[in-house]
């Protein structure tokens, strides 16, 4: 059995999906969590000198979309076929595409431009981005399962961590009622509940 280390700062950032699809495989882990000045000292040492990083046995995966495919296809949360499969890489792509815009806005240091953009995520970016989920939902099984096929898989984990974090930055509007059940539905699933409950 391989052992695994999941390598990232003390944060959730783009280390926490990882963390969270390894809880749901039921794979231990050591979770290393590098201070700024620590990291500094070791960054030369690591593979496109990033963070995370997943340590499988002695071997580095940088990246974290490539760490979340390797856990997901490791671990059967990468659906059972070549269509579920593509159906999983849909939702991370649109995610990206979100994302992306959270973190321009995130980083952009003038005031009025920060909140130019942070109101156009709020109207119209996010409500683009849930209405996508929405439909993609409701095409498998009426919407009241997962994203893809009859299982949880590393997309459902995602979007949830994703709107998750993003409300530091942003505030959402309601869900619509597919996403919203099932971002319950991946919060109250069981490894994940229990993770929740002792995260700090
Ligand atoms: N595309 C990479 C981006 C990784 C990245 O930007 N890592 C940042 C933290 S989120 C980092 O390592 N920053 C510290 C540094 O560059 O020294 C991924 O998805 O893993």
């Amino acid at each position: 059995m391989p052992t695994y280390k999941v390598i990232y700062f003390d944060s959730k950032g783009r280390g926490e999906t990882i963390r969270l699809a390894l809880t749901v495989a039921g794979q231990d882990f050591e979770d290393v969590r590098y201070v700024k000045e620590e990291w500094e000292k070791v960054k030369p040492t690591f593979p496109q000198k990033q963070l995370p990083c997943l340590q499988v046995d002695g071997r580095y995966i940088p990246q974290s979309g490539a760490i979340m495919r390797y856990v997901g296809r490791a671990f059967g949360l990468y659906g059972a076929n070549n269509d579920e499969s593509t159906g999983i890489d849909v939702i991370l792509g649109a995610t990206d595409d979100f994302v992306k815009h959270v973190i321009t806005a995130t980083y952009e240091k003038d005031d009025a431009k920060k909140a130019e953009l942070k109101k156009d995520i709020e109207q119209s970016k996010v409500v683009q981005y849930m209405d996508i989920l929405e439909e993609i939902l409701k095409e498998n099984n009426g919407g009241d399962g997962f994203f893809v096929g009859d299982k949880i898989s590393v997309a459902d984990i995602l979007v949830f961590d994703m709107l998750d974090q993003v409300t530091a930055m942003i505030t959402l509007p309601a869900f619509p009622p597919k996403l919203g059940a099932l971002i319950d539905r991946v919060k109250t699933y069981p490894k994940i509940k229990e993770y929740l409950a002792k995260r700090k």
